[in-house]
């Protein structure tokens, strides 16, 4: 099989990408190990941006967030059983995140792929990225029981974290940057509306806690319900955890003076997530271009993750588009370091969120009354605010800024 774009993921940038290249009438072919189902369901981020529900929007996959999504305006900071609201929008001339699954994201993405685009072939495992530093890369990939190869012109690595695409960039030419975390998220899905209207971000000499939440979904106009998550030590077996156990420790993180109880309903989903920084460098290898979880990693408390592949998959759609029309490669030879600074800003405000929110085991006393004085200051100074809210509501796309 040959296409001009070979795209290897269907997450949402390889998804994403996919409709990019179909608006633009670039062919490409997707190739996703798993099947559609586990692709739909596979529980992720759940905060959207500015600039991804723009980009969505403008890619004309943003009908069902614009009617089912909820658009935030401000969140919730606790400590000392205190609340402090971040007014977002007040603070960054009208921006906003809007409460929209990922899960979401991708059902859309694959039905419009599927109705009007080209090829996107489930339980196709790439095996390797061959020949990217040539004018003919080439991806050799399983698909129905046999090995297949697909002929292209570009190849875009958007298979996450544990894809293949990366190891097609010579490790000489390779530098990654890493940081584990002493801790990772308990991830909580309950059958219950949301206790505040807004994402609540909670630090606690416990461990931090967020109560977030999901959209009814799937169009049925009901009441949205609770997406909550708990500090806890890496390695923790999700199962460890009753339900009351959960409530009731979710409770002691969040309380504050005069608060009310948090609503308490049944858990329909746990998980653990281990939290890692991580960035590979660079994001391109001559024809082959690596997006989103591919080259980078962010701790979720900052809800970068989803965020930064939309970013990388646009700035990579304009320069193929730019290439095409006018010959010039300007856009494609900058591609690595224009996503690049923009993914170390965010992995910065990710770093600095969650260092600021998290119980440390080993911090000193010193130490928590630094984090105490961070957050006096983003709740009490207004410039401190002001950068915060910036890099909650999305660092500008390469060139956008
Ligand atoms: P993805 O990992 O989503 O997609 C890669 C795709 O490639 C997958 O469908 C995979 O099956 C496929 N693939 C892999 N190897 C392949 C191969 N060899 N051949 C073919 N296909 C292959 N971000 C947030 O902002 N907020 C959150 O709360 C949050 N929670 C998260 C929880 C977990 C458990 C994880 C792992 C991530 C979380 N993230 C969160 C980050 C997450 O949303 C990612 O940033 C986002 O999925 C990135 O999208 P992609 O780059 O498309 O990678
Ligand atoms: C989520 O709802 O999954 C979520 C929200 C905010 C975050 C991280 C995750 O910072």
């Amino acid at each position: 099989m040959r296409t001009t774009v070979a795209i290897v993921g269907a997450g949402p940038a390889g998804l994403l990408l996919a409709r990019l290249l179909d608006a633009e009438g670039i062919e490409s072919v997707v190739l996703e190990s798993r099947d559609r189902a586990h692709v739909e369901r596979r529980q992720r981020a759940g905060i959207l941006e500015q600039g991804t529900a723009d980009a969505l929007r403008a890619a004309g996959a943003g009908a069902r967030m614009d009617r089912e999504g909820l658009r935030h305006t401000g969140i919730e900071l606790r400590f000392d059983r205190r609340r402090h609201r971040v007014d977002l929008s007040a603070l960054t001339g009208g921006r906003s995140v809007y409460v929209h699954a990922q899960t979401e994201v991708c059902k859309d993405l694959i039905a419009l792929r599927l109705r009007t685009g080209g090829p996107l072939l489930f339980g196709a495992r790439a095996l390797a990225v061959e020949d990217a530093d040539t004018d003919r890369p080439r991806v050799r990939y399983r698909h129905g029981g046999r090995d297949e190869v697909l002929e292209c012109s570009y190849v875009a690595g958007c298979d996450g974290y544990w894809g293949v695409s990366r190891a097609a960039v010579p490790p000489a030419l390779t530098r990654t940057y890493e940081r584990s975390w002493p801790y990772a998220w308990l991830g909580i899905l309950a059958d219950v509306p949301p206790s505040h209207h807004e994402l609540v971000y909670a630090r606690h000499d416990r461990g931090f806690a967020l109560l977030s939440m999901r959209p009814a979904g799937g169009g049925t106009g009901g009441a949205p319900v609770s997406r909550l998550y708990l500090q806890v030590p890496p390695g923790t077996d999700a199962a460890s955890w009753g339900d009351a156990d959960i409530w009731d420790e979710l409770e002691r993180r969040v309380e504050t003076d005069g608060g009310r109880r948090l609503a308490r309903g049944a858990i329909t989903a746990k998980a653990v997530t281990p939290m890692r920084s991580y960035v590979h460098e660079p994001m391109r290898h001559g024809r082959l271009f690596l997006a989103g979880d591919a080259a980078h990693i962010v701790p979720p408390t900052g809800a970068k993750g989803l965020n930064l592949a939309v970013g990388d998959v646009v700035t990579l759609a304009r320069a193929l588009v730019a290439h095409r029309d006018t010959g010039d490669p300007a856009g494609i030879d900058a591609y690595s370091a224009d996503c690049l600074r923009r993914v170390w800003q965010a992995e910065h405000f990710s770093y600095t969120m969650t260092d600021l929110l998290h119980r440390h085991p080993d911090a000193s006393p010193f130490d928590d009354r630094l984090r105490r004085a961070r957050l006096d200051r983003i709740t009490g100074c207004r410039a401190a605010a002001t950068d915060f809210a910036e890099g909650y509501t999305g660092i500008p796309f390469p060139r956008d800024a």
